[in-house]
């Protein structure tokens, strides 16, 4: 985590961030999702609640140094997909996350979800980092036709998978 996976210098087109370096076990999902495809993204921990200043920093920057799309993970009491959604012209993909501090993970679900009008963060489901990644393809590949075929083959296989799956005796 902290660091691009580019091995070019590549600019990061997707910013996957975090509360805690406590929440990376399950946004890693999103960063191996994205880099198996292809896309450089560059993963770090910001904090609405902790790192105010550098949460508005990061928020109001993102998107003049070439990031496309943020992937933001928080637990419990879940501000950052919020707050930086509140800034950023880019779209923001919250992904809830089942912290120590959460009681249930509703805490951190309705945090992300329950945007008012005019603030949408597209929720994922509870931990569900890697749709948060596939999601984030998606939004790159509707103006990228390489990226868009990544997703199409994404689906071929995902289909086959299933389709060889074999239940019963
Ligand atoms: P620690 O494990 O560091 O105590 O963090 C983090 O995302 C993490 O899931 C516990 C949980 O606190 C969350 N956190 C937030 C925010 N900052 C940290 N929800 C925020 O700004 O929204």
């Amino acid at each position: 985590m902290g660091k691009t996976n580019s091995k070019s210098k590549s600019v990061a087109s997707v910013a996957i961030i975090m509360g805690s370096d406590s929440d990376w076990p399950v946004m890693k999902a999103a960063a191996e999702f994205l880099t198996s495809h292809g896309v450089t993204v560059e993963s770090k921990v910001v904090s609405a609640h902790r790192t105010p200043k550098l949460m508005m920093d990061f928020a109001s920057k993102a998107h003049n140094r070439g990031i496309k799309v943020i992937i933001a993970g928080a637990g419990g009491a879940a501000h950052l997909p919020g707050m930086v959604a509140a800034i950023t012209p880019l779209p923001v993909i919250g992904v809830p996350v089942k912290s120590s501090n959460s009681i249930d993970g509703w805490d951190s679900i309705l945090s992300i979800l329950q945007m008012p009008n005019g603030v949408p963060v597209a929720t994922v489901a509870l931990n569900a980092a890697k749709n948060a990644g596939i999601l984030a393809l998606q939004i790159l590949g509707s103006h990228d036709v390489k990226l868009q075929n990544a997703v199409i083959e994404y689906k071929k296989d995902m289909e086959k998978e299933v389709l060889k799956k074999k239940v019963g005796l």
